[in-house]
């Protein structure tokens, strides 16, 4: 019994992550899970079924994948981004229903940290003589797992920082409101990543200066806009900004230390949800907020600014994972300089990505483990 991945395995494999990443911030606390069927008739490999994690995080990709597969299942191979789970939750454990569908190989890309699942659905797998050939791919799979994986680990949501910086070294000019800095296929892809998360932070300042919306405005995929969060400690958010006045498309969060005021009651009257924050040295305290969002199903954020926000979520290393713009654009007089750049980043990133996005350049770095 094999446990080699082939070359097949490996091109199904990446077509489930591809897959696995559709879902991505709209899971909850559950990962954006892929799977694939495949089997392999007289005319080569077919796909049979394909599942991903359902939007809200149920069902589990596997039983998606199966319900289209049938008893075609029977003998194929399948691929899932990530270790079937073996716990009850409302459905039965997918590594059962594998067995029970008479798949004959399951190949994994990720295990599961999930006490309830860890190395038992790989287990329960193996007892009913499946061949398992886990971890291909593994380091592919987790861009899209790891919110949850931070989440499991760390007890609070995963944090990427966005910044787009001209080529002076600026995020925007003083009293100028919002300027464009990137271009409009960078700009696109900043509204996949707004996309491709639970939630989206700004400091009361940006909210302020830019009256931004920051909700995702990719034709067809309005619904995917994140809850929105405004780091707010005063509650000074207008009730006439566009934030406000968008609550009806996407949520939307102050997080505060005075949610008694007047200004936050009225907040919350048109349809502002209030996040009681603790203070820390004249700042709501970043770490028990990240920790409280996690609680509350928040698995990823995206803080989109100002300087001051990214520079103390830097500072306080609270940045997982960094995607910096880099335009050719020159602010001039009046800049907000960045609060950092590329040579300046702290120890500690490792570039995990590089794009050209129009005429702008794209570079991701993550925290290492
Ligand atoms: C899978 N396939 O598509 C996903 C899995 O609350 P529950 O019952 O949905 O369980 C949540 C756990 O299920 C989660 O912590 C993780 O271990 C697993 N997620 N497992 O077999 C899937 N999304
Ligand atoms: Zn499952």
């Amino acid at each position: 019994m094999t446990q080699t991945p082939t070359d097949l395995d490996r091109r199904f494999m990446a077509a489930c992550i591809r897959l696995s990443r559709r879902h991505l911030g709209q899971t909850g606390t559950n990962p954006s899970v892929g799977t694939l069927i495949v089997t392999s008739g007289g005319h080569g490999p077919e796909i049979v079924g394909r599942g991903i994690t359902a939007i809200g995080g149920r069902p589990h990709a596997e039983t998606v994948a199966l319900a289209e597969a049938g008893e075609r299942a029977r003998g194929a191979t399948a691929y899932v981004s990530l270790e079937p789970c073996a716990h009850h939750g409302r459905t039965p454990p997918c590594a059962e229903a594998l067995v029970s569908a008479g798949v004959s190989r399951v190949v994994a890309a990720s295990s599961d940290p999930d006490p309830r699942v860890s190395g038992k659905g790989y287990e329960i797998l193996r007892a009913a003589g499946i061949e398992v050939v886990p971890g291909v791919l593994a380091e592919d799979a987790l861009p899209v797992l790891s919110s949850y994986l931070i989440r499991s680990a760390k007890k609070r949501c995963q944090v990427t920082l966005k910044l787009a910086v001209s080529a002076d070294g600026m995020i925007g000019r003083a009293a100028a409101g919002q300027v464009p800095i990137t271009g409009d296929v960078a700009r696109a892809q900043s509204h996949v990543l707004r996309a491709e998360h639970d939630a989206i932070l700004v400091g009361i300042g940006t909210a302020l200066a830019d009256n931004p919306e920051l909700t995702c405005r990719l034709p067809g995929l309005g619904h995917r806009s994140p809850l929105r969060i405004v780091l707010d400690r005063h509650a000074r958010l207008p009730v006439a900004s566009r934030l406000v006045q968008s609550v009806g498309d996407a949520p939307l969060a102050i997080a505060t230390v005075a949610p008694d005021t007047e200004t936050a009651q009225v907040l919350e009257g048109a349809g502002v949800r209030l996040l009681a924050c603790e203070e820390h040295c004249g700042r709501i305290a970043l770490p028990e907020l990240l920790d409280d969002l996690a609680a509350q199903g928040i698995s990823s954020l995206l803080v989109e600014g100002g300087a001051e926000v990214a520079r103390t979520f830097l500072e306080e290393g609270l940045a997982d994972r960094i995607v910096l713009f880099e335009s050719d654009v020159v602010v001039g007089a009046n800049g907000i300089a960045a609060p950092f750049s590329r040579a300046t980043l702290p120890g500690g990133y490792v570039q995990s990505g590089e794009w050209l996005f129009g005429a702008d350049r794209c570079f991701e770095f993550t925290q290492e483990s």
